[in-house]
């Protein structure tokens, strides 16, 4: 029986920090776990290797779930982003392994396809509605099927989701950037330019908006009512998503799908959400909801509920978490939609081979495993840089969910 030797945490930062975990096997098989918990890599990165690895060494690579209950019932401690990236980064470099042992790409052992590519939508925004309105057209010409649009409200340096260079970055800075920001003036602001988008391109694109945690559950029932005609994709965290009640007054008010959950990291987190359908959507991922195994336990709870998937996959997850969740993705039967931001020239360096994105879907690679390697030599040209991502504070200056 082959064992688990090495369990080694590289930290890299091409553009922006990642985490990811090797592990190697006696047999020298080798699997990558991504472990990137933006704004707090290393709470996890002393995880993995003060607390996790010792207990790595020496046990069977093949026993996935085995390892999984072991990780989170051994901890006494439950749940939280720390611990739940953690054990995803084994989870996921197991089922790498395996897929190797098995010469399977991963969603074969998933059960195969359900579908012939992952839907995926993409991030437009613009510092006006112009600029907003041209940047959903340069996606639609590369022939993306669904955007999520945000644009700056005037004035307001907090709107959330606006991109300054090529790709989306909100963790820039070595301290937090503190950001305004204005409720009253984003609600005013924001269906109009999300009206005008379907003005332009019609109802044959799918829309959808991020509202980012910023608005109470009367607030977020009124911004869904008024895009209702707009048949939006979904609105995203229209309220912080830790407080499950709060999305049943949203729902008696609107017919606007909701979707949460990229901040939630456990079943438990969102089982009232699913169990009492008060959303459409959830949104946890590989990397902070424990791996492949515990994120299908979600998507098949999701799937009595008829709520869909639509995982989070931005920049700050890295391209090992955009294989795994596309093996999932792809073999799930309530897949809905996957996130996919794509990364930098400098990230694709370290990381290679990426899933392959055709006709606004993505699709697995027929590798073994997830069907990436990791660059030790790219690596080492890009070392760690501390990087936060912003606070977002009330125009009277009190601090509000960013
Ligand atoms: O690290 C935080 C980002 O991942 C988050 O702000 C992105 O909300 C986000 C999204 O929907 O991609
Ligand atoms: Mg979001």
């Amino acid at each position: 029986m082959a064992t688990i030797e090495r369990a080694e945490v590289l930290i890299t930062s091409p553009g922006r920090n990642f985490v990811t975990l090797r592990i190697t096997t006696s047999d020298g098989a080798t699997g990558l776990g991504d472990a990137t918990l933006n704004g707090r890599e290393l709470a996890v990165a002393s995880y993995l290797r003060d607390h996790l690895a010792p207990l790595l060494i020496g046990r069977d690579p093949a026993r996935i779930e085995d390892t999984w209950q072991y990780l989170y019932k051994g901890a006494y401690w439950r749940r939280g982003p720390v611990t739940m990236t953690a054990i995803a980064a084994v989870d996921v470099a197991l089922w790498d392994i395996k897929g190797k042992v098995a010469g399977l790409p991963v969603y074969q052992l998933l059960g195969g396809r359900s579908r012939d590519g992952v839907l995926v939508y993409c991030h437009a925004s613009g510092a006006s509605t112009d600029e907003l309105l041209d940047d959903v057209a340069a996606y639609a010409e590369k022939g993306f099927k669904a955007v999520r649009a945000q644009a700056a409200v005037p004035g307001l340096s907090g709107s959330y989701g606006v991109r300054k260079g090529t790709i989306y970055e909100p963790a820039a800075t070595a301290l937090p950037d503190e950001q305004a920001w204005s409720t009253e003036e984003y609600l005013d602001f924001a269906p109009g330019y999300l009206g005008k988008v379907r003005e332009r391109f019609g109802f044959g694109i799918h829309l959808l908006h991020d509202v980012h945690h910023r608005l109470t559950p009367i607030e977020a029932a009124r911004f869904g009512k008024s895009v209702e005609d707009l048949r939006l994709f979904w609105m995203e965290d229209p309220t912080p998503a830790e407080n499950q009640e709060a999305f049943r007054l949203i729902r008696q008010h609107t017919t606007t799908p909701i979707a949460t959950g990229e901040v939630l990291t456990s079943i438990w987190d969102v089982q009232q959400l699913i169990t009492e359908q008060l959303i459409d959507y959830v949104r946890t991922t590989v990397v902070h909801a424990g791996g492949i195994t515990h994120l299908r336990r979600i998507f098949d709870l999701a799937a009595l509920y008829q709520v869909r998937t639509g995982s989070h996959g931005a920049t700050d997850l890295s391209p090992v978490t955009t294989a795994a969740a596309v093996a999932v993705d792809i073999s799930v039967p309530n897949f809905g939609i996957q996130e996919h931001m794509g990364h930098t020239p400098a990230t694709y360096e370290v990381f290679h081979g990426a899933p392959r994105l055709e006709g606004g879907m993505l699709h697995p690679s027929e590798a073994p495993g997830l069907g990436i390697t990791y660059d030790d030599e790219a690596a080492a040209r890009f070392p760690y840089e501390p990087r936060y991502l912003p606070v977002a504070r009330r125009l009277d200056g009190s601090v509000h969910d960013w």
